[in-house]
């Protein structure tokens, strides 16, 4: 029953697919999903756990997991990745964020930085933003939606 459910909202086009957001504390991760949902600027404290909230575009649905980056957390992020699905079909998507604040690092400086160009086996993009003003991050979410559409 449960598959068959599964298989008729795919056909709908309603298919869930999951997405964990991880990065250092104070990234804006909190701030950039609540973008995405509310498009406004959120007043944030430090995560401590995780929030969740799905997010509906054109019928492509995303439930995201935003997760508390202080270091004390770091070791559980990995409790999360089994609610994700299978981790090997996962696509990466960087936000380089905070591109208002003066000298922060461009997505090429970061790419570099990171050794993004040895990710063989993930599709994976980077993306600048700047979560105060929501620039850059539709740009995102049409990535999200091109990788989900593409299998
Ligand atoms: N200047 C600037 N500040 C930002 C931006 N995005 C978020 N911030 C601020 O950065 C601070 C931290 O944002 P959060 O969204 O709480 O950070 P987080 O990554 O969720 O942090 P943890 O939950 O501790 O992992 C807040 O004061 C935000 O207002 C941005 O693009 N530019
Ligand atoms: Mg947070």
């Amino acid at each position: 029953m449960g598959q068959l459910f599964a298989k008729l909202l795919g056909i709908f086009g309603n298919r869930e697919h999951k997405v964990i957001i991880i990065g250092l504390d104070n990234a804006g991760k909190t701030t950039i999903l609540y973008q995405f949902l509310m498009n406004e600027v959120v007043h944030t404290s430090p995560t401590i756990g995780s929030n969740v909230e799905e997010i509906v575009l054109r019928k492509t649905h995303f439930l995201m997991w935003d997760i508390g980056g202080q270091e004390t957390l770091r070791s559980t992020w990995n409790t999360y990745y089994s609610n994700t699905e299978d981790l090997r079909n996962a696509a990466v998507l960087i936000f380089a964020n905070k591109q208002d604040i003066k000298n922060s690092m461009s997505t090429s400086e970061i790419s570099n930085f990171l050794t993004l160009s040895s990710i063989k086996d993930h599709p994976w993009h980077i993306q600048g933003c700047c979560a105060l003003t929501g620039e850059g991050l539709p740009a995102g979410l049409e990535w999200m939606i091109s990788r989900v559409g593409a299998k």
